[in-house]
């Protein structure tokens, strides 16, 4: 054993996790970082603050092979999974709407045609979309059915070989940036995903104002208009709800890994804030009950990241199931928003502007424990599981 009992560890490395990964892992998880914090945390603040998404970082994120990073074939890069998850995370550290465009793009729209989409479609569309020449989005959710999207009403009818779609998305990240929509609709054959460019006449997007939380995100609402596609503009391969749940999969598996590092980036601002500055004589990390904040944070963190790496292995090792990922959607993002509040505490005054990272942190993790499921949708999933008997109805 080795002896660490006056070492000061820094909170990420109180577990010795970096002993898990391999080099791969670390060179891609040490590379996203140094990119994240010369491209994006000099800027994010101001970003959030303006309530923007500066759109050029697309290309930027493309270029760092961020997008659809663990899909193989068509220009994607085909990472491991746990490389995908470790560079989530240092996108998240930054900010969870950054994270969110990356989750979007490469989880879900491209994920969608990747996993369903024809060989036509795969190839027309994700080359562009991994460079980051093409922007995507998802759109699932609506404004009367967002925890049930089987009540979805967007209806897309046959039209003679044309398919003509109508119906609103409300909530869709990257919505009235995106260049093409992987949209989810109602027809007489079930649940269907349909590639939409969104140049197509009928189509509009418009930004949602005014958001306490992913101001750095764009978020938006689509409305479709008599939509006309032609026949192939339908995933051949994606019929029913377990179409879009079944790319939520991928997505919720990114943010379990992704809000480590929004956790992380909170505590290692509160640590050293806590060194830093001084009450009563001393700095506030020498009292116990800021200690005690900070060594069950910490604890936390070590969990968090602990289950991250254990569901990703399993991903890659194929044996992760929809459950498990509900597990870690359900257990990070609920302690991620806990050390974000905490962390705030030990700020204090000072942690209410944008000047620290915490409250921005916990103002986008209010949205990330509410999309891909929310806390209670999750808690049911693993009580259906536990028990069989389904609470959702
Ligand atoms: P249920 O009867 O359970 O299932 C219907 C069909 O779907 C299958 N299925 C799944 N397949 C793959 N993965 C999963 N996780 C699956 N869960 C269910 C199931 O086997 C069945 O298949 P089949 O072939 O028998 O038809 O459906 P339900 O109507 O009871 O609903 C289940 C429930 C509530 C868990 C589900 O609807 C749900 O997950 N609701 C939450 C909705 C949600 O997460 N929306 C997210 C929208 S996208 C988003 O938020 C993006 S944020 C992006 C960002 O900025 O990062
Ligand atoms: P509701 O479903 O109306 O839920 C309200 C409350 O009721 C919640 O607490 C919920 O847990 C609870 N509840 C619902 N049903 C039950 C039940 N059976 N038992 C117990 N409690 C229940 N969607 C997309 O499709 N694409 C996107 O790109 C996307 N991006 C998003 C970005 C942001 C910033 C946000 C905030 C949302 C985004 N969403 C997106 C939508 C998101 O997935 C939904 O907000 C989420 O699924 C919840 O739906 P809702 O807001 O309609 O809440």
């Amino acid at each position: 054993m080795v002896t660490d009992t006056r070492r000061v560890v820094a909170p990420g490395d109180l577990l010795g996790i970096d002993h898990l990964l391999d080099a791969e892992e670390r060179a891609i998880r040490d590379t996203t970082r140094q990119f994240a914090d010369d491209h994006l945390r000099p800027y994010v603040a101001d970003w959030f603050e303006r309530g923007v998404f500066p759109v050029e970082l697309a290309r930027q994120l493309g270029q760092m092979g961020l997008l659809g990073m663990h899909l193989d074939g068509y220009e994607c890069p085909g990472t491991s999974a746990t490389s995908y998850g470790l560079a989530c995370a240092e996108i998240e550290a930054v900010d969870s709407g950054l994270r969110s465009f990356v989750s979007v793009q490469g989880s879900l729209a491209m994920a969608s045609i990747h996993r369903y989409g024809s060989e036509e479609q795969k190839s027309h569309w994700l080359p562009r979309m991994a460079a980051g020449e093409l922007i995507g989005c998802f759109g699932l959710t609506e404004p009367d059915h967002g925890s049930d999207p089987a009540g979805m009403r967007t209806f897309a009818r046959r039209d003679g070989t044309d398919w003509v779609l109508r119906g609103t998305k409300m909530w869709i990240t990257n919505g009235s940036i995106a260049d093409v929509a992987i949209v989810w609709a109602q027809t007489d054959d079930g649940v269907r995903g349909f590639i939409v460019p969104t140049a197509t006449p009928g189509f509009s997007a418009a930004s949602i104002p005014r958001k306490l939380s992913m101001r750095a995100s764009v978020t938006a609402e689509l409305v479709l208009d008599d939509v006309r596609l032609p026949a192939d503009a339908v995933l051949p391969e994606a019929r029913g709800l377990s179409g879009p749940l079944g790319s939520l999969n991928e997505a919720r598996f990114g943010i379990v890994c992704g809000v480590v590092g929004a956790a992380r980036d909170c505590l290692d601002a509160a640590t050293s804030y806590a060194m830093s500055r001084h009450q009563f004589g001393r700095p506030i990390g020498a009292f116990q009950l800021t200690q005690a904040k900070l060594a069950d944070m910490a604890v936390e963190l070590g969990k968090a990241q602990l289950l991250a790496l254990h569901l990703s292995r399993a991903k890659d090792a194929g044996t992760l199931t929809p459950t498990m990922v509900s597990v870690g959607k359900l257990n990070n993002v609920r302690e991620a928003l806990q050390i974000a509040r905490t962390c705030r505490t030990i700020l204090a005054g000072s942690g209410i502007t944008t000047e620290y990272s915490p409250l921005r942190h916990a103002n986008n993790l209010e949205s990330v424990l509410t999309y891909e499921g929310t806390v209670e949708v999750h808690q049911l999933t693993i009580g259906r599981a536990l028990t069989g008997e389904n609470a959702f109805v």
